[in-house]
């Protein structure tokens, strides 16, 4: 397993990043930590339907992002709400998708990032489609995919995987293995040792890295897009990290695990680990810390006004989402809701 920055701030490796670049990635962790405490604490407030917590899981999906250029592509799930803003998803969106309201499933023209996927897996087959077509551009782009541990038990894991080995299409399988699909630990999801070995029966090359490593977690990134954007085909990425809260707010932890796992990885903080490493270097201060955690909640208050002043949607347009042109059956469908004959 690759680990660059240890839980006490020190290195065990090189460093990828310059001062100021890591400064950058802190800030976005910050900005990412703060968008998840208000989205739980929006839903117990009854403005949100159900929100999924990526609390601990900000180094794997920063650091993954942190390898793209701003024409890649994220193909992600409603965990990954860092990797997609990251990639320029605005918060705005990411709420207004929470609340069910099908506009938060539309981002801003030329932001490569689709919309969340909540079925488990299939989203992975969009990414390697994605990536096969800029090729036929003949472009260079590329798409990375961030999905769980649990995804991995999915049919479209494996064809998606395929695919992309035999077609080398320029895709980055990004795994946040967080030991946990909802209550399916790890070791009842695969008999595999690792994830990352899983590549082997693809043809690609696979790196177990410590998914709460944001250094370790950017340079495997860096190093599988490079690769990628030269021809050189996918990668699988395990991250390994932990999900410190429930599934989703619809979620007690404490029915299937025990408390003592989540104070244990809590010491493994990715944002901590960091703060550590640029204190060390005299280039984080309380002071500096403030304004960041101020200065990401009034932008994220802001998105949630947006998000919030919007007319909410007549039940009719629920279908005006899917298509550019209504197929017939729902045209159907939305005749009967608004109270038509179900001919
Ligand atoms: C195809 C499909 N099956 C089942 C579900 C219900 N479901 C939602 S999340 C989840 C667990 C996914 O676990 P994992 O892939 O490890 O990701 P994590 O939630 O831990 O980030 C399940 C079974 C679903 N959304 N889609």
């Amino acid at each position: 397993m690759l680990e660059i920055l240890q839980p006490d701030g020190s290195l065990a490796g090189e460093a990828p990043f310059s001062v100021d670049e890591t400064k950058r990635l802190y800030a976005a962790m910050v900005s990412a930590r703060t968008y998840d405490t208000k989205g739980t604490a929006l839903q117990k407030q009854g403005r949100l339907a159900t929100y999924a917590s990526f609390e601990g899981q900000e180094a794997a999906q920063v650091g993954g992002v942190s390898a793209l250029r701003a024409d890649d592509w994220v193909v992600a799930t409603y965990r990954d709400a860092a990797a997609m803003w990251m990639q320029g998803y605005p918060w705005a969106n990411l709420f207004l998708g929470r609340t069910g309201d099908e506009r938060g499933g539309s981002p801003p023209e030329g932001v490569n990032v689709l919309p969340p996927s909540i079925t488990v897996g299939a989203h992975m087959i969009h990414a390697v489609g994605l990536a096969w077509g800029e090729n036929h551009l003949g472009r260079d782009r590329v798409a990375m995919t961030f999905f769980g541990d649990g995804a991995t038990s999915e049919g479209d894991f494996h064809e998606a995987m395929n695919f992309a080995g035999v077609f080398h299409t320029p895709v980055v399988f990004l795994c946040q293995n967080n030991q946990y699909a909802i209550s399916t630990p790890r070791h009842r999801q695969t008999a595999s040792e690792t994830i990352a070995q899983k590549a082997d029966a693809y043809g690609m090359p696979g790196l177990q890295v410590d998914g709460n490593d944001l250094f370790a977690v950017g340079a495997a990134a860096a190093e599988a897009v490079t690769r990628a954007r030269a021809g050189g085909g996918p990668t699988l990425i395990e991250a390994v990290t932990f999900r410190v809260g429930p599934h989703t707010t619809a979620d007690d932890p404490g029915r299937y695990r025990d408390e003592s796992e989540e104070v244990e990885w809590r010491q493994r903080d990715p944002i901590d680990r960091v703060r550590r490493y640029l204190e060390a270097a005299g280039e984080w201060t309380a002071e500096w810390n403030a304004q960041l955690e101020a200065a990401a909640s009034a932008e994220i208050e802001v998105a949630i006004g947006q998000a919030e002043a919007l007319e909410p949607l007549g039940p009719g347009e629920i279908f005006d989402a899917m298509f550019e042109t209504k197929t017939p059956q729902l045209d159907r469908q939305r005749g009967i809701l608004m109270g038509g004959p179900d001919e």
